[in-house]
């Protein structure tokens, strides 16, 4: 209770010194800050919660959900946890670059047998979040030409506040094509080609956020050649590996293409989607380099990066990811459970389209299940998102996109419906 008060009487002060007297009106420190807007993703969410509509649905944020509509932790991810907690480990800083173990699996299950671990400078981040801005800012400070990086149009809505504030200049090539609901190849190869020599490029690896639209291999092939004779630097976000097709293998693709074709690369990876480790925060960054030496400067520099940004990254949620990637009873049981989100996911797109037939919906619906991943875009316009969340509570960003993980058995047939109704 004396603490109690003293601390009452200490803090007093600090509190009265936040209101002062400045041009004889009162006035506070922060008096000129704007309101900001709510975030186009997040603030979706916070609508959803306010809504007491019984039938409300949310297919706003990218977040897993079960066929019950609930949150996710995957079985395996328990197991890991358990395994963890019963070796008692230390609670000791991870250092800079962050756990080892987690780091080299991460590499692996990124690059399979085209990692020349020599030439990589790895660190883990703070989810594929941290990874792209701990890139950002590095390209800023050592990208030797122009720090202007070239975003596909959409890309997740995210990447442009994180490569403007690494310092980068954010420039767009074409990607979707509105027409097809389709990757708009002619236009994004076109544009390939006229992007000034020497600029970074982001490439979505897989599962693009927010199209669900993703290049073939053969496109692939023909952006590794273009990147490569036009002298683009290639920064791969790969934030879905395995969540998109199911398959690690072949979601990781690109990553594995270009790699093979010469390029030296950056790759952000996040364990977020993958193992379901969202709030945990496990990332990771790649820089491959041209020679062990410059791998060494590279990830020299990574840290000196990350120190006073944070220091050094949590421990538990790359602890948990090692232990999946590390251990092979895990490692398989991971695959069968990341396979069943996936395949949820498929079947859902498969149902919204059949529903929105059977309800008798002239419009063709089949980007749904051609569109892959974590989101379908639906192709609504501004108006229609209005009315389908007013008037059907079903919630969703302002561009169309909805998150396929948020439909289940309960409710795709109220979605499918509360579709057809605003697009007839
Ligand atoms: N990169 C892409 C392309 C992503 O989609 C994400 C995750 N976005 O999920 C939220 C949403 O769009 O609704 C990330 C990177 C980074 O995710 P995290 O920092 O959670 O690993």
């Amino acid at each position: 209770m004396a603490l109690l008060r003293a601390w009452t009487r200490l803090s007093a002060p600090i509190h009265v010194s936040r209101t002062f007297s400045t041009t004889g009106s009162t006035s506070s420190w922060w008096s000129g800050v704007p309101l900001g807007p709510p975030d186009p993703i997040l603030g979706i969410t916070e609508a959803f919660k306010r809504d007491e509509n019984p039938n409300k649905v949310d297919l706003g944020a990218g977040t897993y959900r079960d066929d019950q509509g609930k949150p996710y932790v995957l079985p395996v991810i328990r197991k890991a946890e358990q395994r963890i907690l019963d070796r008692k480990m230390n609670k000791e800083y991870a250092g800079i670059p962050g756990v080892e173990d987690f780091r080299k699996g991460a590499a692996k299950l990124a690059f399979a047998d085209c990692h020349n671990e020599s030439l990589s400078s790895t660190v883990q981040t703070l989810s594929g979040t941290g990874a792209l801005r701990i890139g950002g800012v590095f390209l800023q400070r050592f990208f030797p030409h122009n720090k202007v990086i070239y975003l596909p149009t959409p890309s997740w809505g995210n990447h442009t506040p994180i490569f403007k504030d690494s310092g980068l200049e954010v420039k767009a090539y074409r990607y979707y094509n509105k027409a097809t609901c389709g990757f708009d190849s002619n236009g994004a190869l076109e544009d390939l080609k006229s992007i000034p020599e020497q600029s970074i490029v982001l490439l979505h690896a897989c599962a693009h956020n927010p199209t669900g639209v993703d290049p073939k291999p053969e496109h692939w092939q023909e952006m590794s050649h273009i990147i490569k004779s036009r002298n683009l630097f290639p920064f791969f976000d790969m934030a879905y590996q395995g969540f998109a097709s199911g398959d690690l293998n072949r979601d990781a693709y690109a990553v594995r293409l270009f790699l093979r074709d010469g390029h030296q690369i950056l790759l952000a990876q996040s364990f977020a989607k993958n193992m379901g480790l969202y709030g945990e925060r496990a990332g990771h960054l790649t820089v491959v380099s041209g020679s062990p030496d410059e791998a060494k400067a590279v990830e020299s520099q990574l840290k000196i990066i990350i120190r006073p940004m944070y220091s050094n990254p949590p421990i538990n949620g790359a602890r948990l990811a090692a232990e999946v990637l590390n251990t092979p009873e895990l490692y398989d049981q991971w695959l069968v459970e990341l396979k069943g989100m996936a395949d949820r996911i498929i079947s859902m797109r498969t149902k919204l389209k059949g529903h929105l037939e059977a309800l008798g919906s002239t419009k063709d619906w089949s980007h749904i299940t051609d569109q892959i991943g974590m989101f379908c875009f639906t192709g609504l316009d501004p108006d229609q998102v209005a009315r389908i969340m007013n008037e059907f509570s079903v919630y969703l960003t302002k561009d169309g996109r909805i998150s396929m993980a948020g439909v289940s058995s309960k409710n795709v047939e109220y979605v499918a419906n509360a579709i057809h109704n605003v697009t007839k």
